[in-house]
């Protein structure tokens, strides 16, 4: 069959649903969309209750067309393999001007999602219905919406989008409170950096030992005299809290366009998977190091020293990955460069800057601002505010990271774990948000090239008795790989 999954985009453009389609079709498909589409239309000028019986209709429309469509899709199966083909997601969007109202008038949510066995293709549709001023319907992946906002419209009870399934529930608790709780059980290490540059070389030894058994043991770390001056740290963070002080319109401005693929900018989390959940938070989200790799045109111009600081900031940083990388690779018994190398080097390893807002949260007990996950990058750095909120899944309990003041946290991700054959632990975390205090973090992700470098463990590492724990992936496949996991785990919880 010639048919290829393509994206398909459906946007709610100056008052008009239209459609949009990249690439070429599956059989049988645009059928069902071009039906879709007049339901839309039709649906735009309805009154709300009309609106109500008319999507009902319509998800029955949709789960028909998606039932057809997995026949033909199981028939495919084989070929998409072979050509290797990675996800593909059919989305709906809504222009992002209307993000920031969506969620509040949101009545009616259907979410339909075709899964498959195929490790390599997931399918998601879903359908939101919205209400504002006069009715509108748009269906859509991709809706998002300013947490700030919500937060300070003063709701006292969360959307339900935002609030974690039961199971979860039980182990969210008040963070202050948690912190405390951690001066009893077992703490993230706190490794001092002091020695690495020492003339001494087993006082140099030492500090290397140090940090190889957290990575081993943990897998996440508190860094102190790590060699960035806490001038430069508070400046950073003047600089990104400045930016997220300004009027949520001015932000705006800088809205990144998830659903085009434009993930730079300021945004907020789409649910991509079935269960439509999502995070209390708002970010800033840009390419930081190496330069000639940076989009310039999306960094924030107010504060003025947003620029000169994040980018000495990158610098010094960069720096830091290397010395962490060359501690890990003699940790495993390579050349001092070897990790260094493996995952790009100067010119590839990009350094991806994540500025998490975190706002006050009616319901904290309620919700997560930032879900369980492990990170996929090489290793990522954190600063924050002080106000605590990360915690780390340690030997099956959530320990909460203390705050040390001028630290930087470490993250062992997901690729070093991958290329040390899992002896280097890539440690799930999640965040925990507030009441009284907005939180910020700054996590600089520092990740390989997408689809230059195949990541399996290094043959070093492996061996009859330590037999190779992950398949060969690129960092892209690997990405997917977990989205496809997760929606899974989604579907089969429903
Ligand atoms: O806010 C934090 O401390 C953690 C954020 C995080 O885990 C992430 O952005 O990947
Ligand atoms: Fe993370």
């Amino acid at each position: 069959m010639e048919a290829r999954f393509s994206r398909v985009k459906l946007g709610f453009q100056g008052g008009e649903v239209q459609l949009e389609e990249l690439g070429t079709r599956l059989d049988g498909f645009e059928d069902g969309l071009d039906e879709l589409r007049e339901e839309m239309q039709g649906t735009l000028n309805e009154d709300m209750y009309a609106e109500q019986q008319k999507t009902s209709s319509l998800e029955a429309k949709v789960m028909e067309m998606l039932a057809s469509l997995r026949g033909q899709v199981e028939e495919m199966r084989d070929d998409l393999h072979k050509d290797n083909l990675g996800l593909a997601a059919c989305e709906l969007s809504i222009s992002h001007l209307l993000h920031r109202v969506v969620y509040v008038h949101v009545y009616k949510r259907i979410h339909v999602s075709l899964d498959l066995a195929a490790e390599s293709l997931v399918v998601q549709l879903s359908c939101i219905a919205v209400k504002k001023r006069s009715v509108f319907m748009a269906t859509t992946l991709a809706v998002a919406s300013r947490v700030e906002s919500l937060a300070s419209s003063g709701i006292q009870a969360i959307p339900k989008e935002y609030v974690r399934p039961q199971e979860e529930l039980t182990s969210i608790g008040d963070v202050f409170e948690e912190e405390k709780r951690t001066n009893k059980g077992p703490q993230i290490p706190t490794i001092d950096l002091k020695g690495i540059d020492s003339e001494d070389e087993r006082v140099r030894e030492r500090c290397r030992e140090e940090l190889k058994k957290a990575a081993i043991e943990w897998g996440v770390m508190h860094l102190v005299n790590h060699g960035i001056s806490d001038e430069l740290l508070n400046r950073v963070k003047a600089a990104g809290k400045a930016f997220f002080d300004l009027p949520i319109e001015q932000k705006e401005e800088y809205a990144n366009d998830q659903a085009s693929g434009k993930i730079a900018g300021y945004g907020s989390k789409l649910a991509n998977n079935a269960s439509g959940q999502l995070e209390w938070e708002d970010y800033f989200f840009h390419l930081i190091f190496p330069e000639d790799k940076r989009d310039m045109s999306i960094w924030p111009k107010t504060p003025s020293d947003y620029t000169e600081v994040t980018s000495e900031y990158a610098i010094q940083l960069r720096g830091l990955a290397s010395k962490v990388l060359s501690i890990l690779s003699l940790g495993l018994g390579l050349e001092e460069g070897r990790l260094e190398e493996e995952v790009g080097g100067m010119e590839e390893l990009l350094l991806q800057l994540k500025i998490n807002y975190y706002p006050k949260c009616p319901q904290p007990e309620l919700a997560l601002g930032v879900e369980a996950h492990t990170d996929v990058s090489a290793l990522t750095f954190i600063l924050h505010n002080m106000v605590p909120g990360l915690q780390l899944f340690y030997q099956g309990e959530w320990v909460t990271a203390k705050c040390v003041p001028d630290s930087i946290i470490l993250h062992i991700g997901d690729t070093i774990e991958i290329l040390s054959n899992g002896k280097y632990k890539s440690i799930l975390h999640r965040g925990l948000v507030n009441k009284e205090k907005v939180r910020i973090s700054w996590a600089v992700f520092c990740e390989p090239p997408k689809e230059k470098i195949i990541l399996k463990p290094l043959p070093e590492v492996v061996s009859e008795s330590n037999p190779s724990l992950f398949p060969p992936r690129t960092f892209s496949q690997h990405i997917q790989h977990k989205l496809f996991k997760k929606t899974q785990a989604a579907l089969l919880s429903k």
